[in-house]
C-alpha cells in the first residue's frame, strides 16, 4: 500500500495517488493538470472512505459547472464571496458545516476561514454512518488543528425525515449563520426556515441550495474560501462597512447575473465552433 503524496500547488492543498488507483503521470503542464490532480486525490479518499462514492459524481456535476464558468472566480462569484464574508464577520455564532467532499477539497482552507471568523466547524454527512463520521471528524481535526462538532449529534434540524437532520444543539442548532459547502436542497431550506443566514458554495446556480441562501458563493471551494477568509480578516475590524456590503447585496439579482454569464458564454462559443 503506497502512501499519500501531499501537494501544494498555486496555493491550495492537494493529496494526489490515489492507493488502488494505477499511477498516472500527469504533467504539469497539462491544461487540464489542477483538475487531473484534484480528481486523483478524490479517488484515493473515496478508497479511504472519506469522500463518498456518490460524492464523486458530485464533483463531476461541480466541475462541469465550473467548465461553463470558465474555471475562474467571475466577478458575481467576488460579489457574493464579500457578502458572504461579511455575513460571518458579523455572525454572533457562526458554524461551517463540512461534509466528505469539503473535507477532501478544502479542509485547512476551511480551517484558516473559520479562524479568520470565530467560526465553529461541524461534520454533517448525507451518507451517515458512525465510523464514516469518525473518519471525516479525524481528518479534519488533523488537517485544521481545530476541535470539531458533530460524534455527538444530540439535536434534530426540524422539516427533515431522514438521518440528515441530524447535527449538535451547540453548533448547528445554536448558529445564526451558516455556511453550508456543497449541501443538498433540502437542509438548506431547512436552515432557513429554522430563521438562519445561510452561505452556500455551489457551483450550480440552479440548485435549490443556492435559490434558499441568503448569499449563494457560485464558485469552486478551494478559490471561494481563501477568498472569502482574506475578506472576512479585514471585514471583521470594519462592521459598519460589512453591514453596507449586506444591504446592497441582492443574490436572486446576483444568481441571474451569473445564468446570464453562462447564456453568452455558451451562445459566444457556439458561434465560434461553428466558423
Ligand atoms: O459526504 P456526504 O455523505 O455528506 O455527501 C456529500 C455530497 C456532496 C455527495 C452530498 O452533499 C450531495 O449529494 O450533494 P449534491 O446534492 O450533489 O450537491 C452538491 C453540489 O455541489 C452540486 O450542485 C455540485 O454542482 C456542487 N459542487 C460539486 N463540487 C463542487 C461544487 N461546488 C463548488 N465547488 C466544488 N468543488
Amino acid at each position: 500500500m503506497r502512501p499519500a503524496i501531499y501537494r501544494t500547488y498555486l496555493g491550495a492543498h492537494f493529496y494526489v495517488r490515489a492507493r488502488f488507483v494505477p499511477d498516472v503521470h500527469i504533467p504539469e503542464s497539462h491544461p487540464r493538470h489542477r483538475s487531473l490532480v484534484t480528481r486523483e486525490r478524490m479517488a484515493q479518499l473515496t478508497e479511504e472512505g472519506l469522500v463518498s462514492v456518490t460524492g464523486l459524481i458530485a464533483h463531476g456535476r461541480g466541475e462541469a459547472f465550473d467548465y461553463l464558468l470558465g474555471e475562474r472566480t467571475v466577478p458575481e462569484a467576488e460579489t457574493a464571496e464579500r457578502a458572504a464574508a461579511a455575513l460571518l464577520s458579523l455572525a454572533r455564532r457562526p458554524v461551517i458545516t463540512v461534509n466528505g467532499n469539503a473535507a477532501a477539497l478544502a479542509a485547512r482552507e476551511l480551517g484558516e476561514l473559520s479562524r479568520a471568523c470565530g467560526a465553529t466547524l461541524e461534520v454533517n454527512l448525507f451518507h451517515r454512518e458512525d465510523r464514516r463520521m469518525e473518519k471525516v471528524c479525524d481528518f479534519l481535526e488533523r488537517e485544521t488543528g481545530e476541535k470539531v462538532l458533530g460524534r455527538r449529534q444530540d439535536g434534530l434540524l426540524e422539516g427533515i425525515s431522514s438521518d440528515r437532520a441530524r447535527c449538535t444543539k451547540e453548533g448547528l442548532l445554536a448558529a445564526d449563520v451558516v455556511l453550508i459547502p456543497l449541501e443538498d436542497g433540502d437542509r438548506a431550506e431547512a436552515m432557513v426556515k429554522a430563521g438562519k443566514d445561510v452561505i452556500s458554495i455551489d457551483l450550480n446556480p440552479l440548485s435549490r441550495t443556492s435559490r434558499a441562501a441568503t448569499v449563494a458563493v457560485v464558485d469552486e471551494l478551494t478559490r471561494a474560501v481563501p477568498n472569502m477568509t482574506a475578506q472576512a480578516r479585514g471585514l471583521v475590524q470594519r462592521p459598519e462597512e460589512a453591514r453596507d456590503i449586506l444591504d446592497r447585496f441582492d443574490n436572486r439579482r446576483n444568481l441571474e447575473a451569473i445564468l446570464e454569464r453562462i447564456c453568452k458564454g455558451l451562445t459566444g462559443q457556439a458561434s465560434t465552433d461553428t466558423r
